[in-house]
């Protein structure tokens, strides 16, 4: 496929969205059709169900608006390798719904991959989506023609965040955190793992990807840690103040008696501290050098986003 057409700059942030969303979905639908004839068909049925249903793709956005902003435009390979960050997504969340985890019947408006495909199945399918995630960023940045040191550093960005260190280590806290009420600084900790490691990954794989220097690479794990955080604070806030059918999600933290930042900070102060922590985002991106139009306007609409 030709790379896309370029946007005009001053295109509104539903249709940048929009045009990059397509790019991804299509790279996602190439990643789950390239595993698929090694997988049984229960198996695959899981992993279509994980990975292709929806969802609002904001990590792989970050990946490609972070590579846009150090210079780099959207391309095949460039949707491929955001596509491989939204694969250890979609793992982690075919998992956390299962019944030894959160139990969720609902999610993106939609029964759990488990509930249709069966628990044995969709455990093995999303453990399945780990090693492929990692070959499809070797791959994707092979593609791109990245020098080999930075097809390394692509990779492990990506396997840092998924792993003990970040989000692994973060649905542990999680876990062992159920029914304890978390002191704020915890919490943090929790989340800078769970969620944060996750979204600060596509900044720093985008800015690598692009040729940022190193000193750049590091406001960006400033900048992807600032916006992760905030994206959860709302995600407190949005559990706490909408309905499921909004969300389209359930259990609530409060039915598995999660701690919060509402129930910390009320939720107008989780709201300040999200607005705070979206700002200390922007300025990382100053400090990068980087204008960051887009990542900046994604940064608001994690403030405003209803679900
Ligand atoms: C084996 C201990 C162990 C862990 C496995 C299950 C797991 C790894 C990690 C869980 C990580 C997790 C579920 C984090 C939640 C992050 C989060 C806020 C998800 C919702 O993200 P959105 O709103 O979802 O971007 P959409 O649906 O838009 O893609």
């Amino acid at each position: 496929m030709a790379d896309p057409s370029p946007l005009p700059v001053d295109s509104p942030l539903d249709t940048y969205l929009a045009h990059h969303r397509h790019g991804v979905d299509r790279a996602l639908l190439r990643a789950v059709e390239s595993l698929a004839p090694a997988l049984p068909e229960s198996w695959t049925q899981a992993v279509r169900a994980g990975v292709l249903s929806g969802g609002k793709r904001l990590r792989p956005l970050i990946l490609v608006a972070s590579s846009e902003a150090f210079g780099r435009t959207a391309s095949e390979p460039l949707y491929d390798l955001a596509a491989s960050v939204e694969l250890i997504h979609a793992y982690s969340l075919m998992h956390d719904d299962l019944p030894c985890m959160d139990d969720a019947p609902l999610r993106r408006g939609r029964p759990t991959p488990h509930t249709r495909f069966g628990v044995q199945a969709t455990a093995l399918a999303g453990a399945a989506l780990i090693p492929w995630a990692a070959h499809w960023a070797a791959r994707s940045s092979e593609a791109l023609a990245l020098p080999e040191s930075r097809r390394i550093a692509v990779v492990d960005e990506l396997l840092d965040a998924a792993g003990a260190g970040g989000m692994v280590g973060g649905q542990a806290l999680d876990l062992m955190g159920e029914g304890r009420a978390l002191a704020e600084a915890e919490l943090s900790q929790l989340h800078r793992l769970k969620t944060g490691a996750l979204l600060t990954a596509p900044a720093v794989m985008g800015a690598i990807a692009a040729g940022a220097s190193e000193d750049q690479w590091q406001s960006m794990v400033g900048f992807g840690l600032s916006l992760g955080l905030a994206f959860q604070v709302m995600d407190d806030v949005l559990d706490a103040t909408a309905s499921a059918e909004t969300l389209g999600k359930e259990p609530s933290d409060a039915d598995l008696e999660k701690s919060t930042y509402v129930l910390l900070l009320g939720v107008d102060g989780a709201r300040r501290t999200a607005q705070d922590l979206v700002s200390r985002a922007e300025a990382s991106l100053d400090r990068a050098g980087v204008e960051g139009h887009r990542l900046r306007q994604l940064s608001r609409f994690v403030l405003d986003r209803q679900h």
